[in-house]
């Protein structure tokens, strides 16, 4: 089979379209991406965003890759009484056109055993997989506090 120029340029614009699309389609919008400084001697920091889905479907992370840390997972806080702990989440679903909020006290992602210590005003960027495959990179700020 010959393709003359005409349809190479039409399949190559084809995936071209195609790729841009469901990149559009399939990102979360991220805003206020930011990660608690640590306290001295810690060996973890959280990191925290608001996550919105603009989508008619949901979206589900279900896993994240940091190269900041050996290990970065997906973390609820819930709080019993005065007791404090931790649950790790396999999955966080965002719910068609809504948003979650990851946020001190609830969900967030938590960094284990930086490389090196994260300091303030470091950038930190951090990978979301989600469940149909594609990946999402978002840069982190470190911070004391939210603002
Ligand atoms: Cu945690």
């Amino acid at each position: 089979m010959k393709f003359s120029f005409n349809n190479w340029r039409a399949l190559l614009l084809g995936i071209a379209a195609c790729c841009c699309a469901a990149e559009m389609q399939a990102d979360v919008r991220v805003d206020n991406a930011w990660i608690k400084l640590a306290p001295p001697g810690a060996a973890v920091n959280a990191a925290y965003m608001q996550l919105s889905n603009q989508q008619l479907y949901a979206q589900t992370i279900v896993g994240v890759n940091a190269d900041c840390c050996a290990m970065a997972m997906l973390h609820q806080m819930q709080i019993e009484g005065d007791k404090a702990s931790m649950v790790h989440l396999d999955e966080l679903v965002i719910p068609p056109q809504s948003s979650v909020q990851l946020a001190p006290g609830g969900l967030h992602i938590m960094l284990m055993q930086p490389r090196e210590k994260l300091a303030l005003d470091r950038k930190v960027r951090l990978s979301l997989k989600y469940s149909d495959g594609h990946s999402q990179t978002i840069e982190f700020v470190v911070k004391k506090d939210e603002q």
